[in-house]
């Protein structure tokens, strides 16, 4: 039987941590199970979305003001929620979203410095109460998740070149939300073996599926 109060999982984590690799495990999990879900991502999910995607992963000539950015970011949400996260979960369906706010907590709060209280007045608006009911941190250290990003090869993106004192705000802020609601995080060490990555993640969704 599952556990019926866990429907909405978000998987977090720094470029490189893993997310895309580790949200395919989850999702055979889930379909060997012959469990009902939608899996998504942000910024994305739906065909509007996507195009905001484009305009923030974009170089553009001009700079984009850090509050457009976190604009641009809700504007995405807004739509995906409307549009995929809400319907699935009324329609009783499990959402797995690559990314949701914590991401803006960590990129535009603190990456960009907007602080916390712009990117909390936008969630409560946009969201009302939806929150993701368990959110996966896949953790690793700056220098690695460089590393891992400079091995896959191809153009860096707006975000991507970014120096490590960014990186390093964002991998505090992830570690500071897990620490101060450790009831709705996990957090790996994606530093490990991939096995020993997936192997956690095994016991993490075992233990949802009660
Ligand atoms: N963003 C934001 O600023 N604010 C927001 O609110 C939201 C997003 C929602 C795009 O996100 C950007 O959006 C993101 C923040 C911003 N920018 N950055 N930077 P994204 O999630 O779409 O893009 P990404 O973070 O760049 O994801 P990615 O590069 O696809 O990384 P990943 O999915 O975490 O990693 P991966 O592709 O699964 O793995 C990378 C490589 O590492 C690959 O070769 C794997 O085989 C390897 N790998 C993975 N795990 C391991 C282990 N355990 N050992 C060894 N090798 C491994």
């Amino acid at each position: 039987m599952t556990n019926s109060s866990v429907k909405f999982i978000t998987i977090e984590g720094m470029e490189g941590a893993g997310k895309s690799t580790n949200l395919s495990y989850v999702i055979d999990f889930f379909q060997q199970r012959g469990i009902e879900f939608a899996a998504t991502r942000e910024p994305g999910g739906t065909e509007i979305s996507e195009k905001i995607r484009h305009l923030l992963l974009e170089h553009h000539t001009e700079t984009l003001a850090p509050l457009a950015e976190l604009m641009l970011i809700f504007a995405a949400r807004a739509q995906h929620i409307d549009k995929v996260i809400k319907p699935a979960l009324d329609a009783g369906q499990w959402v797995i979203c690559d990314r949701f706010t914590d991401a803006t907590y960590a990129y535009q709060g603190e990456g960009r410095q907007l602080g916390g209280k712009k990117v909390e007045l936008l969630e409560r608006f946009v969201q009302q109460e939806l929150q993701p009911d368990l959110t996966i941190i896949l953790d690793v250290p700056v220098a690695l998740s460089a590393a891992r990003v400079e091995q896959r090869g191809g153009e860096l993106d707006r975000f991507e070149v970014e120096d490590s004192d960014f990186f390093q705000r964002v991998r505090d802020a992830y570690h500071q939300r897990a620490d101060a609601a450790p009831e709705r995080y996990a957090l790996i060490d994606a530093s490990q073996p991939l096995l020993k990555v997936q192997a956690e993640l095994l016991g993490i969704l075992e233990r949802l599926l009660d």
